[in-house]
């Protein structure tokens, strides 16, 4: 059986992560591909649980160990119970947020050495990475104002802009140091975002089949 690619979807907040994933994931469906869709941090019993602490704003003061910790204990353990035996049995898995979310936030946002983080993500995923990754790419200003209309302000929601710049900044040097990164721009009207996400389905052999 021939092994599945595992896509990412990355990007700083509102840049349309979720309203994109559905897009790709009704392509590759349409191309008769099997497709798990899921997320980080989450995407597990353990994984979800974590989740609820990372974005609970009643958690005042998590050290930023502590949190790099618990959203790798998070990968960790999706990758062992959902992504790896998906992709062994030949789906395609696409992923709300990676590892690169980690480098972004966690190293670029607060601030944790780029090396601490690389010796946590060789500790626990021992160089397992995507096959592609999406990195959609958006003015902070425009995402936060695109968020703020979807629900209240979570955990990392309520930083401020000076982080979320920082975010942005390392997504595209680490874009700009990998080839499996394609950068496309979420200014345009979602349709026009949607076309360039065909352009880059399509180098993987994903057509348009409607
Ligand atoms: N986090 C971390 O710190 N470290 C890690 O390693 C990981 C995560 C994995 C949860 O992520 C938080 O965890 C995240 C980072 C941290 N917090 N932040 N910030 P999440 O992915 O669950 O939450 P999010 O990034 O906040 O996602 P979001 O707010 O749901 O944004 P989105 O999915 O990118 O956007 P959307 O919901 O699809 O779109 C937002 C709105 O914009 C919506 O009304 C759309 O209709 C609209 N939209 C979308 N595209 C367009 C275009 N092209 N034009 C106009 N309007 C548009």
């Amino acid at each position: 059986m021939t092994k599945g690619k595992f896509l990412t979807v990355e990007g700083v907040e509102g840049v349309g992560k979720s309203s994109n994933m559905d897009f790709i994931c009704d392509l590759l469906e349409r191309n008769h591909i099997p497709t798990v869709t899921t997320r980080e941090p989450g995407g597990t019993f353990c994984g979800e649980r974590i989740r609820e602490i990372l974005l609970d704003k009643r958690v005042l003061d998590l050290s930023p160990v502590a949190e790099l910790s618990l959203l790798f204990a998070a990968r960790a353990q999706h990758v062992y119970e959902v992504i790896k035996p998906a992709l062994d049995k030949g789906s395609w898995v696409v992923c709300d947020r990676f590892t690169d979310s980690t480098y972004a936030y966690q190293g670029g946002g607060r601030q944790l050495s780029m090396q601490l983080i690389a010796a946590v993500e060789a500790l626990t995923l021992d160089g397992f990475r995507p096959d592609y990754t999406l990195l959609l790419d958006l003015d902070v200003a425009e995402g936060l104002n695109r968020a703020a209309n979807v629900g209240e302000k979570d955990r990392f929601e309520s930083e401020n802009v000076a982080f979320f710049d920082r975010v942005r900044s390392t997504f595209l040097e680490r874009a700009g140091q990998s080839t499996r990164t394609t950068v496309i721009s979420a200014a345009p009207p979602l349709q026009e975002v949607q076309a360039q996400i065909r352009v880059w389905l399509a180098t993987m052999g994903v057509n348009d089949a409607s």
